[in-house]
Order: C-alpha cells, then sequence, then structure tokens
C-alpha cells in the first residue's frame, strides 16, 4: 500500500458533497476496505458521507468494481423509487460522484476513494442479537436478490475470480501449507488435519452449478449480518451495504453466509469456543426470512441446497482466514498475531456442529419451502 497521510480535507474536495470539510473520522467496518464518516457544512445544516478507500490489493479494477456497484445502485434506485410508499431514499446506498462526474476517485498517491450517502438512524451488528433481527437480515438479502433477478445484460464483472468457489480456495489451501512461507502451520496442525480431513465437502455446490442443476443468479454473496443496516428505533432492516462482491454466484451462498454468521451469538474472533452454539431457532428464522423474500423465485433444487449451504460457506470462510494466517495476514485485517487462526477456530468449530444437525435443518427447509412465516 502506497505510504504518506491521507489529507482528507483534499479528497473530500473531489467529491460533490455540497459543502465544507468539516472532519473524518473512521468507522470500524469489515476486514478489507477503510470507511470513514466524513462531516461537511452545508449552508444551512451539516450534512454525512461515508468515504472508502477501496483495497486495490483485492480489488485490482477498480474501473470494472464501480462498474457494477453503479449497475446494482441504479437498478436497485429505480425499483425502489417505482415501489408505492416505499423510503427509496434509505433503501439502496447512492453513490456520491466525483465533481468530474465520476464513480470513484484515484488519488495523487495512486490511492482509490468512492463516496456514498450516509443512511441516517441505521445501525449494525457484529453479532446476531435476537430471533426477530435473524430473520430480518435473512429477508432483506433475499430481497436483494430478488431486486437484481431482472438486471438486464451483460453479466456483472467478476471482481475477485473464483470467490465462492470452494475447491478453488481448498487448493490454495494445499499449496500455502505445502509452502508454510511463515512457518506457521506448527501452530495449526489441528486446524489443518480438520480441513484435510473435508476436502469432499468443497464441492458441494460447484459441480451442481457447473453442471446446470442450479442456475446462476446475481447474489450479493457477503451476507453477513454487519452488512445490512438496521433501523436504530424500529429494527427494521432498511438496507444492504457492502456490494463489492455482488456478481454471479447461487443464491444459496447468501443463505450459507447468513447462517455463517447469524446462527450463533459468538463473534467471528471469539476466543472461547463454547461460545460458539449453533441454535436450531435461530437458523429457523434465518430459513423463514430467507424464504418469505425468496420463495418465488428459487428452483425446488435451490430450496434444498439450502440444507447444506451454511455448512459450506462456513467451512469455506474458515479456510480462507486459515490460509490467511499460514500465508502471513496478507489479506483480512487483523489485530493480533492469531487473530486469522482464531476466526478460522469459531468456522470449524460452527461446521462441526452443522455437521450433527443435517436432518434437523432439511425438515426446518422443509417445512419453510412453501409456507409464509406471517
Ligand atoms: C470480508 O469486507 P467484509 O469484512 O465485509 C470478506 C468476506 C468474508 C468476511 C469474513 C471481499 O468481508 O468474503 O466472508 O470478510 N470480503 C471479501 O468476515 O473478501
Ligand atoms: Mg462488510
Amino acid at each position: 500500500m502506497p505510504a504518506g497521510p491521507v489529507d482528507f480535507e483534499a479528497i473530500s474536495r473531489e467529491f460533490r458533497f455540497g459543502g465544507d470539510f468539516v472532519d473524518a473520522r473512521p468507522i470500524p467496518a469489515g476486514h478489507i476496505n477503510d470507511t470513514y464518516l466524513v462531516r461537511v457544512r452545508a449552508p444551512s445544516r451539516t450534512a454525512e458521507f461515508v468515504l472508502q478507500r477501496i483495497n486495490t490489493i483485492v480489488f485490482r479494477d477498480p474501473d470494472r468494481l464501480m462498474e457494477n456497484i453503479v449497475r446494482i445502485t441504479e437498478h436497485v434506485a429505480a425499483k425502489v423509487a417505482a415501489a408505492p410508499a416505499s423510503d427509496g431514499r434509505r433503501e439502496i446506498l447512492r453513490l456520491i460522484p466525483t465533481r468530474e462526474g465520476r464513480s470513484f476517485l484515484r488519488d495523487s498517491e495512486g490511492r482509490v476513494w468512492r463516496a456514498y450517502n450516509s443512511v441516517g438512524r441505521t445501525r449494525t451488528v457484529d453479532v446476531v442479537e435476537g430471533i426477530e433481527q435473524a430473520r430480518k437480515a435473512a429477508w432483506a438479502f433475499g430481497r436483494f436478490q430478488e431486486m437484481l433477478a431482472d438486471l438486464p445484460e451483460p453479466r456483472l464483472h467478476e471482481t475477485i475470480p473464483h470467490f465462492h468457489d470452494t475447491p478453488h480456495r481448498f487448493a490454495a489451501f494445499l499449496s500455502v501449507v505445502e509452502t508454510d512461507s511463515q512457518s506457521r502451520a506448527a501452530h495449526a496442525t489441528e486446524e489443518i488435519e480438520f480441513a484435510v480431513a473435508r476436502e469432499e465437502m468443497a464441492g458441494l455446490l460447484t459441480t451442481a452449478l457447473t453442471e446446470g442443476r442450479i442456475p446462476e443468479r446475481v447474489t450479493h454473496n457477503d451476507t453477513k449480518i454487519n452488512n445490512v443496516l438496521f433501523d436504530t428505533s424500529t429494527g427494521e432492516p432498511v438496507c444492504v451495504i457492502d456490494l463489492d462482491i455482488t456478481m454471479a454466484g447461487a443464491a444459496a451462498y447468501d443463505f450459507g453466509d447468513l447462517v455463517r454468521t447469524s446462527t450463533s451469538r459468538g463473534a467471528e474472533d471469539e476466543r472461547d469456543l463454547r461460545k460458539v452454539r449453533f441454535q436450531l431457532d435461530l437458523f429457523e428464522a434465518v430459513a423463514a426470512g430467507f424464504l418469505d423474500a425468496a420463495r418465488q423465485f428459487l428452483t425446488p433444487a435451490e430450496v434444498d441446497s439450502l440444507v447444506v449451504v451454511g455448512k459450506l460457506i462456513t467451512f469455506e470462510t474458515g479456510l480462507r482466514f486459515l490460509t490467511d494466517f499460514l500465508e502471513g495476514d496478507v489479506y483480512f485485517k487483523t489485530a493480533r498475531p492469531t487473530h486469522n487462526l482464531d476466526r478460522a477456530r469459531t468456522q470449524f468449530e460452527l461446521v462441526r456442529q452443522l455437521e450433527d444437525r443435517e436432518e434437523q435443518l432439511a425438515r426446518v427447509v422443509e417445512r419453510y419451502r412453501r409456507e409464509p412465516t406471517r
């Protein structure tokens, strides 16, 4: 990453914020990009914007990335504007263009910036707080898929190739274990063994997708619960955020990441694994919420795939954390030396618990396949 302090005032001047820069403060959000809340003083009021520095090691082609985001946000914005009684200004992020009318800015040091409106009176949660909240988050992502189901051609760019290609992730993991460039494998023998023993799991969905047994859709691909903004007073889901990897995928991927992040109240980086506890009632809420929004367009095979995809995406995410630990923490932001290893452990613990429960999960999916919750 290029060094040098950031002149937020100068960066902010390049965006159409419509006021004078007051200050910028970091918002802790996500493992990849850097996010700031910028305040500007407009003639009659103070306004806030979300300024993000895009991690260009992860997102190598900002032009294509931002082309996707323009298409996605405009498509959804047109839909919510047409819907009666919707508060369209809050339901989808709006990009704030640069002074030159572009969707992002490349500064003199080569850093890439973009800005969104800040959606007021909302909050995010890192750990699911209750059953209704789990249901609402799942509904919001199901609805997001629905709104993008008729996105016109062409196919969205693949902003990160092979993103949910678990066999590809598995191969990357094996090669990192083999190289062991940081000599860390000795600190993760149990986790490596756990993963190696589950190679077969990796292909659970990719084969069905390539053989056309489940269709390709536009999916969010990063549906952890902290990517939903909830209304501060009503708790209703207002808006889905983090659209960087919204692209072609299997509908079930989004369900899988919801299961990963909303069926246990343990934090992703919890060190006390006793706190990682799968709750069937939370799973039920996720299934009900997701299917309420998506049952009308999912095929029977897609609904079937919801049973195993929680385990699959949790395994994949654990593999990615473990791979990054072994590689020396080059991808996910970390705050302590074993952070990625701790994260891998919580994921694998949840996988273990999900493996024991497949029949239960299948019964729940069966129940909500046709039956609306409300
Ligand atoms: C990353 O950026 P953030 O924190 O929302 C990652 C996801 C992982 C997640 C794990 C582009 O998401 O795939 O599931 O961390 N995003 C990217 O918490 O790799
Ligand atoms: Mg995020």
